[in-house]
C-alpha cells in the first residue's frame, strides 16, 4: 500500500492509554443489573447473560492468562477509529499470551457465517494503526440472527480453536451480539462474544456508554468542511448552502456541527417530532430565517439538516410505520411489480391518512420509503435527498411570499450531503485513544471470562491517564421495541434530549444565528501540537459530561 506523508508519520503515534489499563489488570465487579426496561421479557430471552454485574478493571496482580484465540468482526457503517481497536485487541491479546492468535473475519458478520477470514499479523496490523477506514478486513451489514448462522459461525470458531468474537457495531449490530452471546452461552459452547460501541451517529450512548467511536472525528471533518464553506458564503455572499449531515435517526451529528460551526439554520429531527410540526412547519421556519437576512441585504446563509428528518415528521412516521408492517406482510406481493404497479397496490392497502401523506410526497422519496430497507429493516435515509426538498419547497414558499409582498430578495441554493467523506477520515487523538483502550478493554473482558457484555471507557472528557475501563452487559441496555412488524429485543436508541445540556446550548444561541452571521471556522483536525487544539473533545461530550 503507498502510503501519503501523514499515514507514514502517523503510524508511530502510541494511543494513550488509561492507567488503570496499564501492565497488570484485575476486575472490579459491580452489583447485578438489569435492563433499562422490559425486564420480565428480557429476562426471559436472555436467562444466561441476564442481570450480569457492571466491570471495572483496575490496576493489580493478574492470574496468567491462558491461551485465546480470538476473532473479530467489523459491523456495519465505517467509522474512525475501528482499526485502534483491532491494534489494541491484538497487542493486549499477545501481551497476555503471545502464543495467542487474532483473526479478522472478512466483509463483515457474513465472514463468520461464509468462513472467510484473515489471520491478523504483527505485520498485518502495524500497516493499519492509526488510520481511518475499516478496509484491514472490510465490513458488512449482514444480520446474525439465525440459528443456522450461529451454527456455521461454530463450525469455524472450532476449526481455529477461537474462544471468543469480538464483534464492533453500532445498536443493531450489539443487538445481535447479545442474542448470539445467549445462544453460545446456553448451548454450552464455550464461546464468548463481547461489543464494542461503534458509530458516527453517536446513538449509542446511555448512562454507560459515553460516546460511540467515530463520532469525534466523523464530526470534527463535517465540521471542518461546513466552516470552509461558511468562510465562502460569507464572502460571496450570494448563495444559501443547504447540507444534510449523516447520522440515520438521531441528530447528534447535526446538533454537534452546530455546536461548532454556528450555521443559520440547524434542524433536529426530535424536536420536530416533540413539537409535532409538519413538513410545512419546517419550510416556514427556514423561510423565515431567509427573508429575515433578505431584508438585512443578507442573501445568503448555511442551514444544517440531519439525515434521519424525513422519518421524524410526525406524518411521515406514521406513514412509514404502517410502510413496514405493510413491507413485512406483503412485501413479496408487489416487490416485482412495476414502479407504477406498485404505487398503486400501495395506496390501495393504506389507511386514509397516510395514503393523503405517501400521495404528497416526491415519487423518489415515496418509492425509498415504501420499498427499498437495509438488512436491519432501516429505511435507507442516505439516499433521500431531503436537502433538495427542502430548498425547493422553501424556494415555492419565498415565491407565494414575494407574491404577497412578504419577501423581497434573491435566493440560490446549493446543496451538500456529508456523510462518506467523514466515515474513514484518520482518527482524531480521541478516537485513536478511545479506541485503542477499547480494544485494550475487549482483550480483557475476554480474559476474564465474559460474554454478553460490550467494552466500555469512561471518564473520557477528564485526562486519558483517568479513564475508567471495564465492561457493561449489553442486556442491561435493552429494551422491547416494535421491529418489522414484531416486538423484539433491542439496544434503546440514543436519541437527541430536548431537555439535555447540548440541544439547551444551541437552542439558547440559534436566533441570534439566524439572524446575524456568527460562524465559526474550526479548521481541520489536528493530529500534532497544543493539546487545547488536538485533544479536545466534541461540544456534545464536554456539555453531556459537564
Ligand atoms: P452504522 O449505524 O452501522 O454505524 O452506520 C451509520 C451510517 O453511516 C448512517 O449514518 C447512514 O445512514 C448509514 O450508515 C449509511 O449506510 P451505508 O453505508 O450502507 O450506505
Amino acid at each position: 500500500m503507498e502510503k501519503s506523508a501523514l499515514q507514514k508519520a502517523r503510524a508511530s503515534y502510541q494511543p494513550k492509554l488509561p492507567k488503570a489499563l496499564q501492565g497488570a489488570v484485575k476486575v472490579s465487579e459491580g452489583a447485578p443489573t438489569q435492563s433499562v426496561d422490559n425486564q420480565d421479557e428480557i429476562k426471559k430471552l436472555f436467562p444466561n447473560t441476564y442481570g450480569m454485574p457492571l466491570v471495572e478493571f483496575v490496576q493489580g496482580s493478574e492470574a496468567p492468562s491462558k491461551e485465546i484465540n480470538v476473532g473479530i468482526i467489523l459491523s456495519g457503517g465505517q467509522a474512525p477509529g475501528g482499526h485502534n481497536v483491532i491494534s489494541g485487541l491484538f497487542d493486549e491479546v499477545k501481551r497476555l499470551n503471545p502464543n495467542n492468535r487474532l483473526y479478522g473475519f472478512l466483509m463483515g458478520p457474513g465472514g463468520l457465517v461464509d468462513h472467510q477470514y484473515v489471520e491478523i499479523t504483527a505485520e498485518f496490523v502495524d500497516e493499519y494503526r492509526n488510520t481511518g477506514g475499516f478496509d484491514m478486513i472490510g465490513s458488512g451489514r449482514t444480520k446474525l440472527e439465525t440459528t443456522e448462522q450461529f451454527e456455521k459461525g461454530l463450525e469455524i470458531i472450532r476449526k481455529l480453536d477461537i474462544k471468543a468474537i469480538v464483534i464492533i457495531g453500532g445498536d443493531d449490530s450489539n443487538t445481535n451480539a447479545c442474542v448470539l452471546a445467549e445462544y453460545y452461552a446456553a448451548k454450552n459452547y464455550g464461546v464468548q462474544v463481547i461489543g464494542c460501541p461503534k458509530t458516527i451517529d453517536g446513538d449509542l450512548k446511555n448512562d454507560q456508554i459515553e460516546t460511540s467511536f467515530g463520532f469525534d472525528t466523523a464530526t470534527k471533518t463535517y465540521s471542518e468542511l461546513i466552516g470552509n464553506i461558511e468562510r465562502d458564503c460569507n464572502s460571496a455572499r450570494k448563495y444559501w448552502h443547504f447540507i444534510k449531515l449523516m447520522g440515520r435517526s438521531a441528530s447528534h451529528i447535526a446538533l454537534e456541527c452546530a455546536l461548532q460551526t454556528q450555521p443559520n439554520v440547524c434542524i433536529i429531527s426530535e424536536e420536530v417530532e416533540a413539537k409535532d410540526l409538519t413538513l410545512n412547519d419546517i419550510i416556514e421556519e427556514i423561510a423565515s430565517a431567509v427573508a429575515y437576512r433578505a431584508a438585512n441585504g443578507q442573501n445568503f446563509g448555511v442551514v444544517l439538516i440531519p439525515e434521519g428528518l424525513i422519518e421524524f415528521v410526525p406524518a411521515i412516521g406514521r406513514l412509514i410505520q404502517e410502510l413496514n408492517d405493510l413491507l413485512a406482510a406483503h412485501g413479496a406481493d408487489y416487490k416485482d411489480l412495476d414502479k407504477d404497479a406498485q404505487r398503486a397496490y400501495i395506496m390501495e392497502h393504506l389507511s386514509a391518512e397516510n395514503r393523503a401523506t405517501f400521495e404528497t410526497l416526491p415519487d423518489s422519496v415515496a418509492r425509498q420509503l415504501s420499498l427499498d430497507r437495509d438488512p436491519h429493516g432501516n429505511v435507507q435515509v442516505s439516499l433521500i435527498e431531503t436537502e433538495k426538498l427542502i430548498s425547493e419547497m422553501v424556494e415555492a414558499k419565498l415565491a407565494a411570499w414575494a407574491k404577497e409582498g412578504k419577501y423581497v430578495g434573491k435566493f440560490a441554493p446549493l446543496h451538500h450531503f456529508m456523510g462518506y467523506e467523514g466515515r474513514c477520515a484518520a482518527p482524531s487523538n480521541f478516537d485513536a485513544d478511545y479506541c485503542y483502550a477499547l480494544g485494550t478493554s475487549a482483550a480483557l473482558l475476554i480474559a476474564s471470562g465474559k460474554t454478553g457484555y460490550m467494552a466500555i471507557v469512561k471518564n473520557t472528557t477528564a485526562n486519558t491517564d483517568n479513564w475508567k475501563a471495564g465492561g457493561v452487559p449489553i442486556t442491561m441496555m435493552m429494551n422491547m421495541e416494535r421491529r418489522n412488524g414484531e416486538m423484539k429485543p433491542v439496544i434503546r436508541k440514543a436519541l437527541v434530549e430536548l431537555d439535555g445540556k447540548p440541544f439547551k446550548a444551541f437552542a439558547a444561541h440559534r436566533e441570534e444565528w439566524s439572524k446575524n452571521t456568527c460562524y465559526v471556522y474550526p479548521g481541520p483536525i489536528q493530529y500534532w501540537g497544543p493539546s487545547e487544539v488536538c485533544d479536545v473533545t466534541t461540544q456534545t461530550l464536554a456539555l453531556e459530561q459537564a
